[in-house]
C-alpha cells in the first residue's frame, strides 16, 4: 500500500509570507496545501509541525476525507482559523497527490468543468477620484468583466484597499502593527459620491464591487446599500462584523444590494445560519482558511440549496497554491458567482509555478495534474520569514475599531 511517508512545512517570503505543507508518499509522489495565516503564520506551522505531520505518517494518501475527519474529530478541539488552516493544507496536498496519481487536474475529480472559466475581479483603487478613474480603466482594459473599487476617504489618513505605495495587496508591515484611523460619517459620505462617478465615466458594462471591510453597524451598512442601488453593485463585502450574523436581517430589510460575507470564516458551521436564513448572497469562505476543498465544497453544496453562490477569498495573503485550489473548485461548482484576484506580488513566482491563465477576465487552473502549483524549495530557501503584522483601526478617540 502506498503510504504518506514524509511532511513538512516549509515558509517562505518571496514579497510576503507564505506558509506551505509538503506531503511525500512512499512512492514519491508529493501534493502541497497553503497553510499560510496572514499576520499568525507561525501558530499553523506549530501546529502542522508540531501536532499534524507526525499522525500523518504511515497513513494511506487516498482516504482524504477519512483523515480530515481524524483531524478534526480526533484533535477533540474544533474549528478556529489556526486548526481550519492546518487540516485545509493537508486536505489540498492530498488532493494534488491523488490528481498527479489519477494524472488528472483536480476539477476533473470534482466532477469537470461546469464553466470555461471563472469569472474573476481586479482590485482597482485610488488616493482620489481621478486616480480611482485611472485605476478601475486600467483594470477594464485588461479585460477584466468585474472590479472592485476602493477609494481613500478625504480626512480619513489610511483606508483599508488603498495601498501605501502602490504594493496592491500588501496590507501587512514590520515592527508592531501600524496603527490606521477610520470615521463612518466620512466613508458614507464618500463611497456613493466615487461609485456614482465610476458608473458615469465607465458604464454598466461589467460588475463593480466594494469591501466594507466589518466597519459599519448594521443599520450604518443598510444606509450604505441603500445608497448605492442605483449604481447596481455586485456586491458589498462584509458590511458589518459577522459573528452577530442576526445583523443581516436587519441589513437586508433595507436593502437589495447583495451582500457577501465569509472570508474570516473557517467552518460550514459559521454559514449554517446566514445561508439557510437567506441572510446573504455570496460565501466567501476560502480553500486555505476553510478546511480545504473537501469542506468548501460542503459549504458550497448547502448554499446552492439555497441559492446563495460562492465569492472566495483571493487575496494575495492566500498563496499561489490556496487560489489555484480555488480555481479548481470553481470551475466545478454550479453555484459559483466570483472569485476575488488579488495577483500576488513578485518575486513569487520564483517560489511558486503556476499554470493557471487569464484571459478575456476569466481564469482556468490549467490541465496539469493535481493543483497545477510547484513548490521551488531551493529558491524558497533564499527568502526568510519576516514577521509582519495586519493594521489595527482606532476612531478619533483612540479606542479600538474593526479593521
Ligand atoms: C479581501 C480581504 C483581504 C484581507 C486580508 C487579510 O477581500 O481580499 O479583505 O484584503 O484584508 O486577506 O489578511
Ligand atoms: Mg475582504
Amino acid at each position: 500500500m502506498t503510504t504518506i511517508s514524509d511532511a513538512k512545512v516549509l515558509i517562505t517570503c518571496p514579497g510576503r509570507n507564505y506558509v506551505t505543507l509538503k506531503i511525500t508518499t512512499s512512492d514519491g509522489v508529493t501534493g502541497i496545501g497553503d497553510a499560510t495565516l496572514n499576520g499568525r503564520e507561525l501558530s499553523v506551522a506549530s501546529y502542522l509541525r508540531d501536532h499534524v505531520c507526525p499522525l500523518l505518517l504511515g497513513k494511506d494518501p487516498s482516504c482524504i476525507e477519512r483523515i480530515w475527519q481524524y483531524l478534526y474529530k480526533g484533535a477533540y478541539w474544533r474549528r478556529g482559523p489556526v486548526t481550519m488552516t492546518a487540516i485545509a493544507a493537508v486536505d489540498v496536498a492530498l488532493w494534488d497527490i491523488k490528481g498527479k496519481q489519477a494524472g488528472l487536474p483536480v476539477y476533473q475529480l470534482l466532477g469537470g468543468a461546469v464553466r470555461d472559466g471563472v469569472t474573476v475581479y481586479g482590485q482597482a483603487s485610488g488616493e482620489d477620484i481621478p486616480q480611482l478613474l485611472d485605476d478601475v480603466g486600467r483594470i477594464l482594459d485588461r479585460g477584466f468583466r468585474a472590479v472592485r473599487a476602493q477609494a481613500a476617504v478625504p480626512g480619513v489618513e489610511r483606508v483599508y484597499g488603498v495601498p501605501d505605495g502602490g504594493r496592491t495587496g500588501e496590507q501587512a508591515g514590520g515592527g508592531r502593527p501600524s496603527v490606521e484611523g477610520w470615521d463612518t460619517g466620512r466613508y458614507l459620505n464618500w463611497v456613493p459620491r466615487y461609485m456614482a462617478t465610476v458608473r458615469q465615466e465607465f458604464g454598466h458594462g461589467f460588475h463593480l464591487l466594494h469591501d466594507v471591510h466589518h466597519r459599519l453597524t448594521p443599520i450604518e451598512a443598510a444606509h450604505l446599500g441603500k445608497s448605492l442601488e442605483l449604481f447596481r453593485m455586485f456586491w458589498i463585502e462584509d458590511p458589518t462584523p459577522a459573528e452577530d450574523q442576526e445583523a443581516f436581517r436587519l441589513i437586508r430589510q433595507h436593502t437589495t444590494t447583495p451582500l457577501a460575507v465569509g472570508e474570516v470564516f473557517n467552518s460550514i458551521w459559521d454559514c449554517q445560519y446566514l445561508i439557510t436564513e437567506r441572510l446573504i448572497d455570496y460565501i466567501r469562505t476560502s480553500v486555505s482558511h476553510a478546511g480545504g476543498i473537501s469542506h468548501l465544497r460542503k459549504i458550497l453544496s448547502l448554499a446552492e440549496l439555497y441559492g446563495v453562490r460562492s465569492g472566495a477569498h483571493g487575496a494575495g495573503d492566500l498563496s499561489p497554491v490556496s487560489f489555484a485550489a480555488a480555481l479548481h473548485v470553481d470551475l466545478s461548482v454550479q453555484n459559483f458567482g466570483m472569485q476575488e484576484y488579488m495577483e500576488h506580488l513578485p518575486p513569487y513566482q520564483d517560489v511558486f509555478k503556476t499554470t493557471w491563465t487569464f484571459e478575456d477576465g476569466l481564469m482556468h487552473p490549467g490541465d496539469a495534474p493535481g493543483i497545477g502549483v510547484e513548490y521551488d524549495e531551493e529558491a524558497a530557501a533564499r527568502f526568510a520569514y519576516d514577521p509582519k503584522y495586519l493594521p489595527v483601526n482606532t476612531l478619533a478617540d483612540g479606542s479600538v475599531h474593526d479593521w
